[in-house]
């Protein structure tokens, strides 16, 4: 099999890659390792940023998006009992976020893909990458039934996620990596029920972080800073309700709306990047290269937007065979990858408790103030949170 670009993974680095090469009239094959339904299925981020959720429209696949997706003009961060918005749009020059489920673009993606013709092959595991330093890159994937098959491509982008294959291709001392764990992990759940509040909120609380956010007028999500080997079936529904209670609870009198669990579980925290994130004709997309912890809500803008940087570079290349942009891709997306970096750790550290460190607990008590305090402070949060356009 041929085709002009081998994408491997079809999450949202893979799809909106496919479907942005797909206007450009070049050819895409994307191979995903898992079928269609457990894509869809997959409960992951909610947040997009302006930049996201125009490049969506852009390519023709925003409709549902407008339609059902909540736009957000704000925050709350709570801390000590008491509640503070942020103004997103008011700070950050009229921009905003969209709330709408991971899930829910990559069902829109698929489908546009599909109905234009595109090819993506379900459980068709990539298995190895060859011939990467040549014109001729080649994947080697297994498909039920078939045990050998080979994708051959001018270029190869991995979107295979932090768990692929396509980073462990590249020989180790090719790449610097930058890492670094932290001591929690986020306990996610889904619940049916109406969310208690119009606006997400960020709670520091002496008992540890959470989450109050959403999916739909009719679908809350929430999440609570736990332990990083902590075992899901230690947290039965009740305790995770008595324990959202008690971290959102205000001096007001704030209510949390509980409901039926439909969905739980652990998810680690990290911050990891390599770089660079080319290797010969294979590209790194999204997580692939680079994860940060959710509380900056920035791991699938960053996908997105390394997508829309990689497809524009292939296009110069298949347009008028020039290959400046594809030699500058790995610098143009880790520019806005670290920044992403700085601010997602940013704000893990000033919301979560440190068990282990009450330096870094004083530190973001500190920070928070700062941020409800100072319009500058605010400010800072808030253009990050909706995207920087320039990094
Ligand atoms: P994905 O989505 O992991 O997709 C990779 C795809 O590759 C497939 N694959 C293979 N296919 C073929 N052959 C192989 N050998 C393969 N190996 C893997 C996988 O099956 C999969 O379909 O990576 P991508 O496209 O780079 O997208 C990244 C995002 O998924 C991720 O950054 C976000 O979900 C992170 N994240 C959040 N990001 C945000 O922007 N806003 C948020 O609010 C947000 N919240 C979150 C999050 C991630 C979370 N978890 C569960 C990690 C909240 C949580 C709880
Ligand atoms: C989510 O709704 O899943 C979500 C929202 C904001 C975050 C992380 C996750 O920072």
């Amino acid at each position: 099999m041929r085709t002009q670009v081998a994408i491997v993974g079809a999450g949202p680095a893979g799809l909106v890659l496919s479907q942005l090469l797909a206007a450009e009239g070049i050819d895409s094959v994307v191979l995903e390792h898992r079928s269609r339904e457990y894509v869809e299925a997959r409960v992951r981020a909610g947040v997009l940023e302006q930049g996201s959720v125009d490049l969506l429209r852009e390519m023709g696949v925003g409709a549902r998006m407008d339609s059902e997706g909540l736009v957000h003009h704000g925050l709350e961060l709570r801390f000590e009992a008491q509640g503070h918005r942020i103004d997103l749009t008011e700070l950050s020059g009229g921009r905003s976020i969209m709330v709408y489920g991971q899930q829910e673009v990559v069902k829109d993606l698929i489908r546009a893909r599909l109905k234009a013709g595109g090819q993506i092959l379900f459980e068709a595991e990539a298995v190895d990458l060859l011939d990467l330093v040549s014109e001729r890159p080649r994947v080697r994937f297994r498909q039920a039934g078939t045990d050998d098959e080979q994708l051959e491509a001018d270029f190869v982008a991995g979107c295979d996620g932090f768990h692929g294959i396509s980073r462990g291709a590249i020989p180790a001392l090719s790449l610097t990596v930058f890492d670094k764990q932290y001591a929690y992990a986020w306990l996610g759940i889904l619940a049916a029920g109406a969310p208690s509040n119009e606006e997400l909120i960020y709670v520091r609380h002496e008992r540890g972080f959470a989450l109050h956010s959403m999916r739909s007028p009719s679908v809350t999500r929430l999440y609570l800073q736990v332990a990083p080997d902590e075992d899901v079936a230690d947290w039965p529904d009740a305790r995770i309700w008595e324990e959202l209670q008690a971290r959102l609870a205000t001096a007001d009198g704030f209510v949390l709306e509980s409901g039926p669990v439909l969905e739980k579980g652990i998810t680690p925290m990290r911050s990891y990047v390599v770089e660079p994130m080319q290797f010969g004709r294979l590209f790194l997309v999204g997580d692939a290269a680079h994860i940060v912890p959710p509380t900056g809500a920035k791991g699938m803008n960053l996908a997105v937007a390394d997508a829309r940087v990689l497809a524009k570079a292939l296009a110069s290349f298949y347009a008028r065979g020039t290959t400046e942009l594809l030699e500058e891709y790995s610098a143009t997306c880790l520019r806005r990858v670290w920044r992403a970096e700085h601010f997602s750790w940013w704000m893990t550290t000033m919301l979560h408790r440190h068990p282990d460190d009450p330096f870094m607990d004083r530190l973001g008590i500190s920070n928070l103030r700062y941020v409800i305090g100072s319009r500058s402070a605010a400010r800072t949060l808030a253009e990050n949170y909706v995207g920087l356009e320039t990094v």
